[in-house]
């Protein structure tokens, strides 16, 4: 069997990392979308790096949850068969042990260089702009896809997708493009579709199941449930 996961805020909730919903879409009163966009680096550089900053430090108070490390040991029994696409910026997959993990929307941990495009892994602050250790312009940014930037791996994500039996969406609220539209492609391809969401969201009703309730709890039951089903029955026929 062939999973594809894809994750959003609402999984590192519990983890204490807040999500968009949360600050009802808002950080400091502005728009997320007006402070994760290249208008706004250009505009306000310093308060997208503030923004920023901000959350890296915050990574490093937080640890996984009971939900990442659920995905974690289903990768130990699915291993390639298994890959999670996350729009999360956080490293909490990673930190529960996940390895097959496609940052969609880049990383919080990780700098790019906007002079020679060096990625380069990064915890510190960028505010007071430190130069690129590869070609010393001060000219790096954080390394995460803002509104109007194409996102990362689409190509993996797609080919993922296109042989997937099943297709489970953890703590998102499907608002944000091209991530909301991995449902119905996983769905044109035949694969079964699972929503485990706090609440339901404008996109519950493409999926096949929808189950509402905190990550933590939901991912585990649902990991336990496929694990403990007897392999016969964990093949999945497609539709
Ligand atoms: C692009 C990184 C073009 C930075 C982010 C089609 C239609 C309409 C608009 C568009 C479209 N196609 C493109 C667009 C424009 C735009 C878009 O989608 N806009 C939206 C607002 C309508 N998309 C883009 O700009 C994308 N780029 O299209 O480029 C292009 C194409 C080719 C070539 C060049 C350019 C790029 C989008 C990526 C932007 N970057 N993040 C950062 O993090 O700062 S997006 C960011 O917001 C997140 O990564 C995530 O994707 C999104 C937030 O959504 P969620 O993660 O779902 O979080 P949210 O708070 O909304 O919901 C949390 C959910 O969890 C809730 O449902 C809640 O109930 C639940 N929950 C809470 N607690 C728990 C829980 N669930 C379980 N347990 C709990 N405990």
């Amino acid at each position: 069997m062939r999973v594809v996961v894809l994750t959003g805020a609402g999984i590192s909730a519990e983890s204490g990392v807040p999500t968009f919903r949360d600050a009802r879409g808002l950080w400091e009163g502005h728009r997320v979308e007006d402070v994760a966009s290249p208008e706004a680096f250009q505009r306000q550089p310093d308060l997208v790096h503030r923004f920023y900053d901000e959350r890296r430090a915050a990574l490093t108070r937080v640890q996984p949850n009971a939900a990442h490390r659920a995905l974690a040991c289903l990768e130990q029994q699915l291993g390639s068969r298994m890959l999670v696409v996350t729009q999360n910026i956080d490293d909490l997959h990673e930190r529960a042990g996940s390895r097959r993990v496609l940052h969609m929307h880049g990383k919080l941990r990780s700098a790019r260089c906007t002079a020679c495009g060096t990625r380069l892994d990064w915890r510190e602050d960028l505010a007071h702009r430190p130069a690129c250790p590869r070609c010393g312009e001060r000219a790096l940014r954080p390394d995460v896809v803002w509104f109007g930037e194409s996102t990362l791996g689409m190509g993996q994500v797609e080919s993922a997708l296109s042989r997937a039996d099943l297709f489970v969406s953890v703590g998102t609220s499907g608002m944000v493009y091209p991530a909301a539209g991995f449902v119905r492609i996983a769905r044109l391809f035949g694969a079964r579709t699972l929503e485990l969401n706090l609440e339901r969201t404008p996109g519950s009703e493409l999926f096949d199941e929808a189950r509402h309730g905190p990550a933590g709890s939901l991912v585990r039951a649902w990991v336990q449930d496929l694990l403990a089903r007897r392999p016969a029955e964990v093949e999945v026929t497609r539709e």
